[in-house]
Parts: structure tokens; sequence; C-alpha cells
């Protein structure tokens, strides 16, 4: 190809060389572009217009660039999309009520702001590319948070699954609202306890998989591999069993491992947080999708040796599927899969631990990862119930043994 650009490349160039630019036509509107481009040197012909190029794919690149550097490209015809910076790096108008990160970082600031005694946030690390990952800390008694029975709901490890953003900040959030109130069930599980949200563990990957104005698809964080490609998969990068099954050495899988165990400054950080706070005694971890209630272990078929172990999981998980319907199983029923957040919290720590799989059940006709904000109402509704259920327990999970 790159005769015939280079020489379209040439001609561009000094078009642009000898047209008088009045000053009054300077605009600083920055597009995302997205250009066609399939070989380093059509993607060299692209960079010299000046434009910064964020990210490649087979057939074309994503980049940032000014309208003159626009107008060079699609002289060229192999702009295929554009969009001011301004204008998205966003949801989808049609999904504009879920977060972005910067909405994210606004909404916990807010509750902060609003209830001062009751929340408490800090950054627990940064990513790859430099954002803060957030925590949440909620307790009646902020002081005295590391006395309390603690519980932990983390989202978003993966990008594309902003539900599992959404819902774990929403119940909180009502949760809040409801203390306010007076609500006495809520009132009594806040004074009691010590939760901490962490609702985007991969904030760059959320920023990426919406960046461009359409989805990505995009699941891993940021991190650049050693062979140009991006992004290592969180929940396969934790240390229980790293490794050993249903992951990938192939930095461009999209169960890609990492290069070794807490590669990444992403499960770095939550590891930090969690062995900072011992008095995590639960976990949940929200995904999508599928609606299911997934326990210990991912990594092996066999099920948890200790029987009062194995039977609080499955008690826990039964009683939560109650109320959300979702279908409670052993995390390797779904397929083998390392290195995941829940194996290792257990395994290491002894952490009850569960990963939901948020709504749709299937891809057919549910939206998949992008269910739309109707679904919203629905999911917080049928969540809210097993993570009380989950805070309630967390003084001492084993109790639930005792009920039965
Ligand atoms: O594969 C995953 O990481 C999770 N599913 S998702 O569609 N959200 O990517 C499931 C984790 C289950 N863990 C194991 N099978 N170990
Ligand atoms: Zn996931």
């Amino acid at each position: 190809m790159s005769r015939l650009s280079c020489g379209l490349c040439l001609l561009a160039g000094l078009l642009f060389s000898v047209w008088p630019t009045p000053s009054t036509s300077i605009d600083s509107t920055q597009f995302w572009l997205k250009i066609r481009a399939s070989d380093k040197f059509q993607r060299s012909v692209i960079a010299d217009t000046g434009v910064a190029i964020q990210w490649i794919k087979d057939d074309y690149v994503i980049a940032i660039g000014n309208l003159q550097e626009k107008k060079e490209l699609e002289k060229l015809g192999w702009v295929e999309f554009s969009s001011s910076v301004a204008e998205i790096k966003d949801f989808p108008s049609k999904d504009s009520e879920f977060h972005n990160y910067t909405e994210l970082t606004a909404s916990l600031n807010d509750l902060q702001k609003k209830y001062p005694q009751l929340v408490s946030l800090s950054s627990i690390g940064s990513t790859v590319q430099g954002r803060e990952i957030l925590a949440l800390r909620i307790s009646g008694h902020l002081d005295q948070g590391a006395q309390m029975p603690a519980i932990l709901f983390m989202g978003g490890h993966h990008a594309r699954e902003h539900l599992s953003v959404e819902i774990p900040l929403l119940i909180v959030e009502r949760m809040l609202e409801e203390y306010s109130k007076g609500n006495e069930r809520i009132r009594r599980l806040i004074d009691s306890r010590e939760i901490h949200l962490i609702p985007a563990v991969n904030p760059d990957g959320l920023e990426y998989d919406i960046a461009s104005g359409r989805y990505q698809m995009w699941r891993k964080n940021r991190t650049q591999n050693r062979d140009g490609t991006f992004g290592v998969d969180l929940n396969r990068n934790y240390s229980y069993g790293w490794g050993t099954g249903g992951s990938s050495r192939d930095p461009d899988s999209e169960t890609y491992m990492g290069t070794a165990p807490f590669s990444e400054p992403e499960t770095r950080a939550i590891k930090k947080y969690i062995e900072d706070h011992q008095n995590i005694s639960t976990l949940l971890s929200f995904h999508t999708f599928s609606e299911l209630i997934l326990y210990p272990w991912g990594g092996k078929y066999d099920p948890i040796s200790d029987q009062r172990d194995r039977n609080v999981h499955i008690t826990m998980a039964n009683k939560m599927a109650e109320w959300n319907g979702y279908v409670a199983e052993q995390t390797s029923e779904l397929y083998i899969a390392s290195g995941d957040t829940t194996d290792w919290a257990f395994g290491e720590h002894k952490i009850i631990s569960f990963t939901f799989e948020l709504d749709p059940s299937s891809s057919r006709g549910g939206g998949g990862f992008y269910p739309g904000p109707d679904v919203i109402p629905v999911v917080v509704n049928k969540n809210k119930e097993p993570m009380l259920y989950l805070i309630e327990y967390a003084d001492n999970p084993y109790r639930v043994l005792d009920a039965n």
C-alpha cells in the first residue's frame, strides 16, 4: 500500500504546508479518530500527521488528533469514525446512566461529603495508567473500624462488565440513605460492621471500553505487554494456583495470566488492601453475566476439603440464591480457571468468598455484557438482600451452620 498512501500523504503535507492558516480558524477541539490501517507503514503515515495513536487493532487504530489532523486523514479516506473528545469518552447515550470513571469518582466523593460520619474514601493504589483505585469504607464507628467484623465488595475486575460496578455502588448508596432515614436494620448493620467497597478494580479497562464511542468488549487491564499487545486478565493474576489451568500464557489472550502472580498494580492493590484489613471475614466479587453464585474452588475440581468451610459456602450460596434466583455452584462447575480472586482470598486467607455473575442469564436477547440501563433497578432489588445477609453474618459466617 505504502507507495500510494505516502504519495497522498506527501501531497496532503504539501497542501497543508502552503495553506495559510488564519489565526481565527484555530480550533482546539480534539477528536477521537478510528482510522483504517493494517500495517506499520500505514500506521506511520497516520502518526506522521501528528495524531497520537492510542490503540492498535489488526485493521484500524484509534487516535486522538486535532481538526487539522482529522481533515488530513479524511483526505486520505481512511477515517471510519470521528467524534470530539469532549463529546465522548463516555457510555453511548442510551447507557449514560452507567458511571464512567469521572462520574464514579464524583459519586464516591459525594457520598463522603453527604455522610462524613459514615463514609471514608481513599485510594488503595494506582493503575497501570495512573488512575486511582478507589475504596469506600463504611461504618457507624469509622474510628473503630478495625475492631469491627468486616466485609469487602468489589466490582469491575473485568472492563466490559459495567453492571458489576453499578450494583454494589447503588446498593451501598441505598443503604446509606436508609441509614439516614432511620431504618433500624440498616442502622444496626452499619453501626456494627466495617463495610468496604471497591467498585472499580480496573478503571483503565472500564475507560478503554467506552472511550472510543463504541464498546470495545474489553476485558483485561491496560498493561502494555512485551509483545506490544495490551492487558492482563486480573481474574487470572492472583497467586493461589496461578497458571495451573484455564488461563493463558499468550499476552494477546483474553485470559492472559500476566508475567507472574500479582504482576499487576490493580491485583497488588487488592492484595495489600485485604492484607491490611485482617478483620475482613467475607468477600463478594461482582462480575457479569450468567446469573450465578460461585464459590471456591475455581482452579480445581476438588471441593473445599474442610467440611465446615465447604458447608458455610454452600449454605450461604444456596440462601442467597433464594433471593436473587441465581444458580449456586462451585466455580469449577463452570470451567477450571486459576488465579481468580476468590480462590486466593479463601485459599490464602480463609476469607469466605463468592463471585456473583449478575444478569442477564445468557447473551441471547439479554444484552450480554451490555444489557442497558433498564436492568439496573431489577438487579439492585434482587441482590440487596444477599448483600445484607453477607454483612449480617460477617461477624462469624459459620453461624449459618447453626441455623440448619
Ligand atoms: O472467567 C472469569 O473470570 C469469570 N467469568 S467472567 O465471565 N465474568 O469472566 C468466572 C470466574 C470463575 N472462576 C473460575 N472458573 N475459576
Ligand atoms: Zn468477569
